[in-house]
Order: structure tokens, then C-alpha cells, then sequence
């Protein structure tokens, strides 16, 4: 897999683990634009990458569906409308490094990639609308509720082997928004990003974005998987070590609003005369967007609205970078902040303790910045 890692990501990757492969891109990258090169969108593995060549390649869809199918990358090339959409992926585990150093050696971090502000990335992306394509197969029997994407890749979880299994709800896949695409920003699909096929699941964490798909089931539940089950679950920081049980945990599927500052870096000696350049990035999940990005020079006393890129509700499912030069006449260590607002009037957690979790994930509090300023 590092010889699909060298071909496929660019060089200033910033590998988080090597097996599996997990990386993310530099600050620079990632701020290039509003769509990410493939070459520098973030990587969240599990398991191995599997080499699966799209002639080969055909999707199984059974379980609760009234006509069950094979359907090759032809049939869904040629059965069913083409559409395109412009997607920002985010991993629920993005920002985690601020819930690591908040308490040290709580929550899952051993087992969690200790990601910093790159685990997002946006493309746009070609494929169909999953609702199509079981409506092809007569519809959902009564009773049906969830869709579940298996993928091709295998990993180890205490002592068993699993595929990578993971599900949504219907009510997800009838608004059109569950997309089966080959592909990427343009180019056929990267083999490390899934190919010859993958779901995207627009506003969803990044963990039902299912890669190397190649069955599709209808289920009157959940999956079964530990994914699905036993991972990307939300444990509340009050629920006490002792009671952090899958049970006690939320599923989390919508992503909330979150927003983080790329430049300047933690730590950074800025020397300016008044006004500091900020820039970086915002996204809202579930379908909602960024209306409003916020900078604050002083730790979140005082606020100033920053200039965000690209405000068309078009591409509401991706995400907003935002810029500004914030004023200030302090020198020393100070504290930027960034906070941004959605259009359902959602913002952010103040401090990273004020939505610690015990799983460290989703970050989305007020991403906060120290940097010595002098001037
Ligand atoms: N699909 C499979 N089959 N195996 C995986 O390990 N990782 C998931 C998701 N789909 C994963 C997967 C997670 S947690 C994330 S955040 C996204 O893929 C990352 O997509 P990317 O690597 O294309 O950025
Ligand atoms: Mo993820």
C-alpha cells in the first residue's frame, strides 16, 4: 500500500499512521482552494487498500429490496442519470490533537489517528444517486430503514477479521444526497480513495462515505458492523469512564458546524503593523452551510467578521475558506480564535473542554491559535 501512497499523494503529505495508511495534507494545500487537489485530499484508512480493476468490479445490492441485482460500472454509467456535485468529506476525528493535549491519556487515543485541521477535504465528485438505483431494484420492501455499504477492505478488530461495514438511513438516501461515484475532481476515482467506486454521503461524517464498495444491503436496522456499532460514537464527557459502553453512545452521522484557522500556525512569531492575516476554513453538515465567520484577536472578547470565499448556496454541501487581517495593537503571546455561525443559526463550543467526549471526536469547538505578536 506505500507504493500506492508514493503514486497517488503528494510528497508534503503528512502521514498520521503508516498502516493503516492515514494522511493529511499541509496547511499551504489545503488553502490553495475551494477544491482540494486529489493528490492532497486527507486519507482515513482502516484496513488495507484493495486493487480492484473496474472491469472487474460490480455492485451487489440485496437484503430488503424487492428485486435484488448485480449492477457493473456500465449499468451505472448507462441505467441512470449522471450527476455531479461539489462535496466537502470530513473526518469526525478532524482537530482531535486539541482533545488529546486538552487531557492527556483520556479517551481513545491510542487507538484514534490524532489528526490535526486536515482530516477535510472538498472535490467534486460524478456518480448516481443511490435512490435511483434502488428504485431499479423495485424499491425497499415495508420495513426497510437503513442501507448498508460494504466495502472491499478487510481489518483486524481483537483478534477477528471484518470487512469495512457501515450504514444510513433511508430518509438520508430519498433526498438524492447518497451518491455511488467513479468520479473525482475530474479524474477517474484514486484506488486510495475507493475506486472503481465509493458512496459519498453528503453532510454525514466522513466514516459513511464507504470506499472499494461492493454490496449494498437494505437492512430493518443499522448495521451489524463494528463500524457502525462499536466506532464513531459519541460519548458524552459526563457520562464518567466507567459508563463509556457502545450502548451509551450516540451514533454520529451529521457532521455540525465547525471552522478552523490554517494561518497563522500555533506558535508563530508574527511581526505586522496593526493587523494580523488569518485565513482558513468553515463547514456546516447536514445539509446546512457557513454564513458567517468570525475572528477574534484576543481569545474571544472581541470579534470581526471575516471575508468568506464563495458564498453561493449551489455548493451548499462543501465547505467556505474564509480570510481576513485581524487588528490588533497587542504584543506578546496572544490567542486568535475563529468561530463561525451556519444558516439554522448554529456556532461553535467555546472551549475544546466545553464538548470534550471520551471517543475525541468531533472537534468543532472555537479552534484557537497562540502566536507571539510583535509590532
Ligand atoms: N471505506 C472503507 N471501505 N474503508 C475505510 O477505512 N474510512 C472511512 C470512509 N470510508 C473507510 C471508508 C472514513 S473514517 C473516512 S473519514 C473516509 O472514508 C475518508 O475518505 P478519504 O480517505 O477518501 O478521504
Ligand atoms: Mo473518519
Amino acid at each position: 500500500s506505500w507504493e500506492i501512497v508514493k503514486k497517488e499523494k503528494g510528497e508534503k503529505m503528512i502521514h498520521v499512521l503508516d498502516f493503516p495508511y492515514n494522511g493529511e495534507p499541509p496547511a499551504d494545500e489545503l488553502m490553495k482552494g475551494k477544491i482540494t487537489d486529489n493528490k492532497y485530499h486527507f486519507v482515513r484508512n482502516h484496513g488495507n487498500i484493495p486493487v480492484i480493476e473496474p472491469e472487474e468490479w460490480s455492485v451487489e445490492i440485496g437484503g430488503m429490496v424487492n428485486e435484488p441485482k448485480r449492477l457493473t460500472l456500465h449499468d451505472l454509467k448507462t441505467k441512470f442519470p449522471i450527476v455531479e456535485m461539489t462535496v466537502t468529506l470530513q473526518c469526525s476525528g478532524t482537530r482531535r490533537i486539541e482533545q488529546i493535549h486538552e487531557y492527556p491519556g483520556e479517551g481513545d487515543e491510542l487507538i484514534n489517528a490524532p489528526w490535526a485541521e486536515g482530516a477535510i477535504g472538498t472535490a467534486k465528485y460524478k456518480g448516481v444517486s443511490l435512490k435511483k438505483v434502488l428504485k431499479y431494484c423495485g424499491g425497499l420492501k415495508d420495513g426497510a430503514q437503513h442501507l448498508e455499504f460494504i466495502g472491499a477492505d478487510t481489518y483486524f478488530k481483537k483478534g477477528r477479521v471484518y470487512n469495512y461495514a457501515v450504514s444510513v438511513p433511508w430518509r438520508k438516501v430519498k433526498s438524492n444526497e447518497v451518491l455511488l461515484v467513479w468520479e473525482m475532481n475530474g479524474e477517474p476515482l484514486p484506488l486510495i480513495h475507493g475506486a472503481p467506486v465509493r458512496a459519498v454521503v453528503t453532510g454525514y461524517i466522513g466514516a459513511r462515505s464507504c470506499k472499494w464498495l461492493y454490496k449494498i444491503n437494505a437492512l430493518a436496522h443499522s448495521s451489524m458492523g463494528p463500524v457502525q456499532r462499536q466506532e464513531y460514537l459519541y460519548y458524552n464527557h459526563q457520562l464518567g469512564k466507567h459508563n463509556v459502553k457502545f450502548s451509551n453512545g450516540f451514533s454520529i452521522q451529521d457532521m455540525p458546524v465547525s471552522s478552523a484557522m490554517m494561518f497563522p500556525k500555533e506558535k508563530q512569531v508574527i511581526i505586522h503593523d496593526g493587523k494580523i492575516e488569518c485565513q482558513g476554513w468553515a463547514y456546516s453538515g447536514g445539509g446546512r452551510w457557513v454564513e458567517r465567520v468570525e475572528v477574534s484577536p484576543d481569545g474571544g472578547h472581541t470579534w470581526f467578521p471575516a471575508a468568506v470565499q464563495n458564498m453561493t448556496t449551489k455548493h451548499y454541501h462543501a465547505w467556505r475558506l474564509w480570510k481576513l487581517e485581524v487588528p490588533t495593537y497587542a504584543e506578546g503571546w496572544i490567542e486568535l480564535c475563529v468561530r463561525c455561525w451556519d444558516n439554522a443559526n448554529n456556532t461553535e463550543p467555546t472551549f475544546v473542554r466545553s464538548a470534550w467526549n471520551w471517543d475525541l471526536h468531533v472537534t468543532s469547538s472555537s479552534h484557537r491559535v497562540k502566536i507571539y505578536s510583535v509590532n
